[in-house]
């Protein structure tokens, strides 16, 4: 099973995952934790700071923690965790947790790469909602309302409610599964085993529905063209004669003497993809990167 998990900094992600991630290894699952954020390659020390907040999930033998590659683009980013995906659930690990960071584009990346992707949210939902876009609750199979102890636990049954309302108004992330509000404290592992139970559930129906694996196939596909773009995009941009000819080209098109699809049909007229191919023998590391 794979899990997301997003929602904005501070909602209690990192923590909710330590706390689910241990009630999964007890029960004997091996859960490998991924981290998705493309702004690490600046920041990279972050995963130290989840390390230390994963305190005792990072010791068990059962759990495998990654922090996520700095890959620069959120592209090369999505690739890389997907490859890391793979390769863990190779190894044996049978739950994956991957953490986004709620800002920008990649709650789509990730919710691209799981099954059942949940929204940790904090009370008063009239506030939050202007940190939260109605298009990331359309993402989620799950509101999951953190927090929800000592004297914060009447305010999120409250905040539960307005976000059941709201719900009405969304189409549901998945075909047939209903979206709900959901309770939980990650501090007081309160909610927790709930939450469980309704991705249990989450995963017999669409099993059963056919939903799971169409998603998956559909993801795979995706996963294949995107790395086609990626790719012919970086051959093309690196390509010698491509790049030689291109500051006329830009020129020429801020002049208005010619047209941008003009443009186009010139360098892509220009263009041999097996010439370009043949410089490039590392598929995945255009230049750029290697730097
Ligand atoms: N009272 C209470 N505090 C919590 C709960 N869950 C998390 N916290 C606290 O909230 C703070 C932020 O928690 P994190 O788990 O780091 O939140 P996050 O969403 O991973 O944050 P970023 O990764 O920075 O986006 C920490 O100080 C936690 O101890 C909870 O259920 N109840
Ligand atoms: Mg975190």
């Amino acid at each position: 099973m794979r899990i997301g998990i997003t929602g904005v900094p501070g909602a209690g992600k990192s923590t909710i995952i330590e706390a689910l991630g241990n009630m999964l290894c007890d029960a004997g699952h091996r859960v490998a934790i991924l981290t998705v954020d493309p702004t690490s390659s600046v920041t990279r020390g972050s995963i130290l700071g989840d390390k230390t907040r994963m305190g005792t999930l990072s010791r068990r033998p059962e759990a495998f923690i990654r922090p996520s590659p700095a890959g620069g683009t959120l592209g090369g980013v999505a690739r890389k965790s997907r490859e890391t995906m793979l390769m863990c659930e190779a190894a044996g690990y049978d739950i994956i947790l991957i953490e986004t960071v709620g800002v920008g584009q990649s709650e789509t990346t990730v919710r691209s790469m799981v099954d059942f992707f949940m929204l940790v949210v904090l009370t008063g939902a009239g506030d939050e909602l202007q940190g939260i876009k109605k298009g990331i609750m359309e993402l989620a199979d799950a509101i999951v309302i953190n927090k929800a102890d000592g004297d914060n636990l009447v305010k999120a049954q409250v905040a539960r409610g307005e976000y059941e309302r709201m719900i009405e108004y969304i189409r549901p992330a998945t075909p047939g599964w209903p979206t709900h509000a959901y309770l939980c404290s990650a501090v007081k592992h309160t909610g927790l085993q709930e939450l469980w139970q309704v991705i249990q559930v989450f995963q017999r129906m669409t099993a059963e529905s056919g939903v799971f694996r169409k998603r998956r196939d559909g993801q795979l596909l995706d996963w294949m063209n995107s790395m086609i773009d990626e790719h012919l995009h970086n051959l093309f941009f690196e390509d010698p004669v491509i790049t030689g000819r291109m500051p006329e080209v830009r020129d020429a098109v801020l002049a208005g003497t010619i047209s941008p699809t003009q443009a186009v049909a010139e360098l892509i007229g220009m263009f041999d993809v097996r010439r370009a191919a043949a410089r490039q023998v590392d598929l995945f590391h255009p230049a750029a990167e290697k730097r």
